[in-house]
Formats: C-alpha cells, sequence, structure tokens
C-alpha cells in the first residue's frame, strides 16, 4: 500500500512538473549581477508575472540573478548571439556600443533623479531605447540606478585633492575612465563581481556606486568611507536580444513591451525604499558618510570629459535637449 502511494505521489509530482513547463511555451532566459531581491530582480520577475498571465501562462521569464550567467559585459555579448533572451544591465557597459548611451552616462548631465526620469520617461528616453535596435536589441525600459558616489579604504574624501593618485575601479566605459583622470585618480575598469576583493588585497582602493549596489555587494565592509558626491546618475535599462524578439509573434512582442513599462513604477517603488534600507545597513556598520562637499569643482573638472566625448551632432543635440528638459 505504501509503495502505491509513493509511486502515486511520484506520478503526481511529474504530472505537476510537466504542467508547469507544458504552460510556458516560451520561457525568456533573464540575466542580472544583482541578487535575488534587489530592486531590479524583483521588478523583472514582476514583469514575468504580468506576462504570465497576460498571455494565460504561456510566455514566462525565468530571471537569472546574481550573475549566474556573467558579468555585465559578457551576458551583454550572449545577448546579442539570442544565448540570453533579457538582460539587466546598467546603461554604462553599453557606452562603446550604442553612441546614444552616452549622453545618460555624462557625469552631473541630470540635475537630479526627477530630472533624469522626466527625461527618460519622455521623446528622450523612447530616442535612446530605439537606438538599441541596429546593434542587435530591443531596449524595453529604464530603471533606476540611484545616484553613484565614491567610497574606498584609504581615507575620506573630502575634496577632488582628496582623489588624486587614487586607484578607482569604474564600469567598463571610456567616458568613466576618462572621468576618474579628469579627477586626478587612476581609472580601473573591471567587472563589478571583481571589485570586493580588488579593494580588500589592494589591487584598487574604491570604486563608485549607490546606495543599494555599495550595500549589497558587500563592498562596505571592505572599503569604510562613502562620499555623496553624486557624479553619476546613470539609468539602467532592460533590453532584449533581437533575435529572441524576432521569434515572437506581433501580439507577444506587444505583450512583452507592456509588461518591461508596467514594471517601472514597480522598481522604482522598489528602489526608494532599497535606497533607505541600505542607506540604514551601511550607516549602521560604522562607514564614515561624507555628506558635506562642495560639489561645484567635481563639476567644473568634467568639461573635458564632455569635449571629448560629446562630439558628433546627433550626441550635442541629444545634451542639449537634456539640459533643456525640465
Ligand atoms: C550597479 C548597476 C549594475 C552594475 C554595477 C557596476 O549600480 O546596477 O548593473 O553596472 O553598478 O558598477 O558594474
Amino acid at each position: 500500500m505504501k509503495i502505491v502511494k509513493t509511486l502515486a505521489s511520484a506520478l503526481l509530482a511529474s504530472v505537476a512538473l510537466a504542467t508547469t513547463s507544458m504552460a510556458c511555451e516560451i520561457t525568456l532566459k533573464s540575466s542580472d549581477t544583482h541578487p535575488d531581491g534587489y530592486p531590479t530582480v524583483t521588478a523583472v520577475q514582476h514583469m514575468g508575472k504580468l506576462l504570465e498571465e497576460r498571455t494565460d501562462g504561456r510566455l514566462c521569464i525565468e530571471v537569472f540573478h546574481s550573475a549566474q550567467l556573467g558579468q555585465e559585459k559578457d551576458t551583454i555579448e550572449q545577448t546579442k548571439f539570442g544565448v540570453i533572451d533579457l538582460n539587466r544591465v546598467s546603461t554604462g557597459p553599453f557606452n562603446n556600443l550604442v553612441e546614444e548611451t552616452k549622453v545618460i552616462s555624462l557625469p552631473y548631465v541630470f540635475k537630479s533623479v526627477d530630472h533624469m526620469h522626466t527625461v527618460m520617461d519622455g521623446p528622450i528616453g523612447e530616442e535612446i531605447l530605439e537606438a538599441f535596435v541596429p546593434h542587435g536589441y530591443v531596449g524595453l525600459a529604464f530603471y533606476d540606478g540611484g545616484s553613484r558616489s565614491f567610497y574606498n579604504k584609504v581615507k575620506p574624501i573630502k575634496s577632488i585633492d582628496d582623489l588624486a593618485g587614487m586607484k578607482v575601479r569604474v564600469m567598463q566605459s571610456d567616458i568613466f575612465v576618462d572621468m576618474m583622470t579628469a579627477l586626478g585618480a587612476n581609472a580601473t575598469p573591471m567587472p563589478y563581481g571583481e571589485v570586493y576583493s580588488a579593494i580588500q588585497t589592494g589591487v584598487i582602493d574604491g570604486a563608485e556606486n549607490n546606495w543599494p549596489s555599495f550595500e549589497s555587494s558587500g563592498h562596505y565592509e571592505v572599503a569604510g568611507y562613502y562620499t555623496l558626491d553624486q557624479h553619476l546618475i546613470v539609468p539602467e535599462v532592460l533590453v532584449m536580444s533581437k533575435i529572441s524578439w524576432d521569434k515572437l509573434s506581433a501580439d507577444d512582442q506587444a505583450a512583452v513591451r507592456q509588461a518591461a513599462k508596467d514594471s517601472v513604477q514597480v522598481m522604482r517603488d522598489l528602489w526608494v525604499a532599497r535606497e533607505k534600507a541600505s542607506e540604514e545597513k551601511v550607516r549602521a556598520a560604522g562607514v564614515e558618510v561624507i555628506t558635506d562637499i562642495d560639489k561645484a569643482p567635481f563639476m567644473a573638472a568634467m568639461d573635458s570629459v564632455y569635449e571629448k566625448h560629446v562630439t558628433s551632432d546627433k550626441l550635442k543635440d541629444l545634451v542639449a535637449r537634456i539640459r533643456a528638459t525640465d
């Protein structure tokens, strides 16, 4: 009797499994460098739920968080080839590929996070999303990446002079390398996943990021000084592989686009809460946070970065329009 029962429940379990995978005709593989529970990860999982509901369980998303599919630059390449269907990354690592993303990676280009929202929610945001297409990606939505500030293990940075000669990790984009050079520091571009041990072992002195990343990566455990100079407000982007996109029917494409758009507000709400929670955790851990900082000299030092990177008429026009947006 016991054997029969065990067999019966094993059979039921396999039927249940088969039903779940059968229900999802297409499961889109999505990549994220952040851990489960991070706002970007939860937002794409939410988008997956919306999609599943709206397509009667036919289209699903599986989020591979914690860089399970690799570091951002590599996953961006794999997405182009359709090995990964969806990818949530910073727009920074896209700078050398999609020229238009450069303008939203420029230091101090946005006056505030609100200003960034207004720009990215409007025609400029749409234009930049469309610019991904010729490069093999479909830009679906922009997410928040807060504002990025410097942290290090050596000393509190209170002015540009304190950055002189410091080895600072940046995302892999020429803009950020030139930004650090303009500030008198030594830029070290490297994948996010290598930063913790690089700080720990002294390969670099520090890096720069927003509150949630500083906290969730554990970098605050090895870098005890955080200076809120807020030099970058770089939006994050959710892209789909053009190869995967072209396999979907027009209706399914519309459903994916809509679910992505609908996940944006969810992401923003989660982001605000996470920024607060991360700040509390980092402060409670004893990190010295430098808030009293004069940003003007940091901003003034960025002229050379603009001169070098905003060269084409297209980019000049985009920057002018961003600045003219209230
Ligand atoms: C985070 C961002 C990641 C990644 C990381 C980095 O703020 O969410 O996508 O780009 O920064 O510094 O590499």
